[in-house]
């Protein structure tokens, strides 16, 4: 059988890493970081080694899938389903509406980006704005906060060029997450620490990240936002501000200096449960250095006032200058995206909330979209402008989407469920259609999409002109028929006679680089993956064609500056929004009573596993190892206080629901807490209601009654939570 070993590109999670991939027969048997692939230096993580588990998985569905009256689930052809489903569609929005139909993105979508922009397409040529994705859930405050705040078009300084660094709630270490490089974190952060870089992490866990830091403020959780108000007063206070940036690009500094004035370091060591000391040496590590950024993760994403603690952390970043200067090699000037020439200036603030009005919980549209929090109750409650049908790419709603129960009655609930994925999950379960793609080792592929993430938020994707272009790897597995998500929403679009645009965006929200680019589609015929990637690349600034001729990718010398301010440009940044402020002047009382909760003495907080991306890699012997529980972490002292060892089956409860899972031991973490991987778990449809695998999801302890005012999203962490050993 024919052996080959061709570099490739793992889309697994954001990082894109360079891959090699050893194909036998057409199938892909190995897979190791890739040695050749400058910087890198021939990284992978578990994840990416198991794509050919993965991809050679014989549970993978190989065609899809139509859920009978009785339940079960009987093979149907693809171009079937597309008739069927369109047929259905069509009936629905005659009946209802197109506010009817609705999307729900998950992050599956990474594996294969041309997917969401054809899917986007169909959504507005039938007229609904009901485009969801797990991105509201995930870190919604990245828009709302640089809405309220305004953004730089230079970007951030970066990672690499910075002497101090501060990173809130985030483990890229394990995560790859917004905050560190992308790009072999371990070895970048071991780079900077050798050049002198002092890394400050705020974490309530030493995480892998925080065990390489200079400073670890180890907060109790859910504080972040008091924390941060606490560094800006001592910043502020010692004078350590970039006074003549502020002058030049921001207002509202008096306002925010006034706001912060009472978060002395007295009350903010109190509040959050950090050393005093160790508050005065990270602001004034922070305020001192020449050059570096404060980011933020997931950690308080999930915990409450998320808008303000990502917008205090732009405010920080805006008093001490550290966005991409005047001559500066420009951060990211883009490769595969369209050339652009960064300026050392602002792009303006704009409104945080639209006046377009969800059903449920008082949600308006926002600057992080239509909400996904709300999607279920948007499903479940009767009436004009409910949503009957649901096309679901690339997510897992039944362990991503807060409350479990309620998301398994809202799917029930729908007239059309059409889950595209490539195996059963626990969401498919509740489909009336499944759709199978390809893998991404069976796709091309190029690293547009890490471009892209700059887009949407600050210090998102790669700090160097690095991409890289891969051609399908692997073949489909033989005798399958599969449909590439993108073409499966092609093929509604044809059967219903809709005219689809590709559009290719240039921005977030109303701060373009460039202008967006629309493209009409001919609907003759179905593009290929290859026409797909053409079209996204098709003003690249370094051509596809270029990029395709270095197999390992490449890191582009494009020595392009940051230059001064245009003289027309008024734009200034924003340390004052008003809600901001409001939301600043409140928690201050409030977080000055703060208590443990006697009945709920615990607090969850979230994590990433390294083996596992989000709900993909269990059920994966190579990932999951066989285990199928839910692992939930305690310090060894607080398991010897209530008596349970590790091992034990504990229950976990908070105000709103019930969860199992298995303990384990972790000193890392502060007392008090339990810290808890998500994506694990199954569904009430295959397994007995109190059965351990069911009531493994973290999304049952999830409810709605606690949730951000603007982007909806619920306490996911800092929540507090009573543990108990389960009686099985
Ligand atoms: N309580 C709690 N809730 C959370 C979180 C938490 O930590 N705690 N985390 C939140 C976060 S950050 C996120 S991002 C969301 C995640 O929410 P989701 O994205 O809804 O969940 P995932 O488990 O990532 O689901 C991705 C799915 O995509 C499928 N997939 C992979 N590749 C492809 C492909 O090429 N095509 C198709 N069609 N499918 C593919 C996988 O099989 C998987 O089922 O959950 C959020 N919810
Ligand atoms: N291996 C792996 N990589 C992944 C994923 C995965 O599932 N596995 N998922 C991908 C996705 S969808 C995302 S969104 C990213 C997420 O990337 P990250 O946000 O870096 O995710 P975590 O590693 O969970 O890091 C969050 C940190 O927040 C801390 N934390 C919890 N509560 C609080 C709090 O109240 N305040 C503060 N300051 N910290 C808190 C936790 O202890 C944890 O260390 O990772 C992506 N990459
Ligand atoms: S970090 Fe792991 S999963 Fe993510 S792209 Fe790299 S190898 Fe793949
Ligand atoms: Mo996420």
């Amino acid at each position: 059988m024919e052996k080959k070993i061709v570099p490739g590109i793992c889309r697994n999670c954001l990082a894109y890493c360079p891959i090699l991939v050893t194909v036998e027969g057409g199938r892909a048997v190995h897979v190791t970081g890739d040695p050749e692939a400058p910087a890198f230096d021939g990284y992978s993580c578990p994840k990416g080694r198991a794509l050919p588990a993965q991809h050679n998985d014989p549970a993978r569905l190989t065609h899809c899938l139509q859920r009978q009256s009785d339940g079960r689930f009987t093979l149907i052809d693809a171009s079937l389903v597309m008739d069927q489903v369109a047929a259905k569609v069509q009936k629905v929005l005659a009946l209802h509406g197109p506010r009817a139909i609705a999307m729900y993105r998950g992050s599956g979508q990474v594996s294969h980006p041309s997917s969401a922009p054809i899917m986007g397409a169909w959504l507005r040529a039938i007229g609904s704005r009901m485009n969801f994705s797990a991105a509201s859930i995930d870190k919604p405050a990245e828009y709302t906060s640089v809405a309220m705040h305004g953004n730089w078009h230079a970007g951030l300084q970066t990672f690499e060029t910075s002497d101090t660094w501060i990173m809130v709630g985030a483990n890229p270490v394990i995560a790859k997450s917004n905050g560190g490089p992308l790009n072999n974190p371990g070895t970048r952060l071991k780079e900077a620490q050798q050049r002198g870089m002092q890394l400050i992490v705020i974490d309530p866990r030493r995480t892998e990240t925080a065990k390489r830091a200079a400073v670890h403020l180890q907060l109790r959780p859910g504080t972040d936002a008091v924390l941060l108000a606490g560094l800006i007063h001592i910043i502020l206070a010692d004078g350590l501000q970039d006074s003549d940036f502020v002058a030049a690009n921001a207002v509202g500094l008096d306002a925010l200096r006034k706001e912060v004035s009472p978060y002395t370091p007295e009350f903010v060591s109190a509040v959050s449960d950090v050393p005093m000391h160790q508050l005065l040496t990270a602001a004034r590590m922070y305020g001192r250095g020449k050059r570096g950024g404060v980011v933020c993760s997931t950690g308080p994403s999930f915990s409450t006032h998320s808008n303000l603690t990502y917008y205090l952390a732009l405010c920080l970043n805006t008093l001490c200058g550290r966005w991409a200067r005047e001559g500066d090699i420009a951060p990211n000037p883009n490769v595969l995206l369209p050339a652009f020439q960064p300026r050392a200036q602002p792009f303006a603030p704009y409104p945080v909330v639209s006046d377009r009005p969800m059903r449920v919980h008082g949600l308006m549209e926002n600057a992080s979209g239509v909400p996904t929090a709300a999607l279920a109750d948007e499903i479940l409650l009767d009436g004009e402008g409910q949503i009957k049908v649901l096309l679901c790419l690339g997510g897992n709603p039944v362990l991503a989407w807060p409350d479990q129960k309620k998301t398994e009655a809202a799917l029930s609930k729908l007239e059309l469920l059409v889950v595209l994925d490539y195996r059963m999950t626990a969401t498919a379960q509740f489909a009336h259609y499944v759709v199978p793609p390809p893998l991404s080792l069976e796709l091309p592929g190029t690293t547009q999409m890490v471009e892209s993430l700059k887009y949407y938020g600050v210090s998102r994707g790669y700090s160097m002109p690095w991409a890289q272009y891969t051609p399908a790897i692997a073949d489909v597995p033989v005798g399958s028929d599969l449909i590439e998500d993108g073409a499966f929403f092609f093929g509604l679009a044809q059967r219903m006679g809709l005219q689809l645009d590709w559009i290719n965006q240039r921005g977030q929200g109303p701060n373009l680089e460039g202008p967006s680019q629309t493209i009409p589609l001919d609907m003759s015929h179905v593009p290929t993956p290859e026409e797909m990637i053409d079209l996204a690349c098709n003003d690249a600034r370094v051509p596809l064609g270029e990029v395709k001729s270095h197999a390992h990718g490449k890191v582009y010398e494009l020595d392009v500056r940051v230059l001064p301010r245009e003289p027309e440009c008024s734009a200034m940044l924003q340390l004052a929004d008003p809600m901001m402020l409001q939301e600043l002047r409140d928690l201050h009382p409030a977080s000055a009573q703060w208590k443990s909760d006697s009945e709920y003495p615990f607090m969850l907080v979230c994590r990433r596993a390294n083996n596992f991306m989000n709900s993909v890699g269990a059920g994966l012997f190579d990932l999951d190892r066989g285990r199928t529980h839910t692992p939930a972490y305690m310090h060894p002292q607080d398991l010897e206080a209530i008596g349970i060892s590790e091992g034990a089956l504990i229950e976990v409860r908070s105000r709103h629901g019930v969860m199992m899972a298995r303990v384990e031991a972790d000193d890392s973490l502060r007392v008090g807490l339990v810290s808890v991987v998500h994506g694990f778990g199954g569904s009430s449809t295959h397994a007995g209601p109190d059965d351990e695998l069911h009531l493994g999801s973290v999304t049952r302890l999830v409810g709605m009654d606690e949730r951000d005012p603007i982007s909806g999203i619920p306490r996911m962490s800092a929540l507090p939570i009573a543990v108990k050993a389960a009686v099985i």
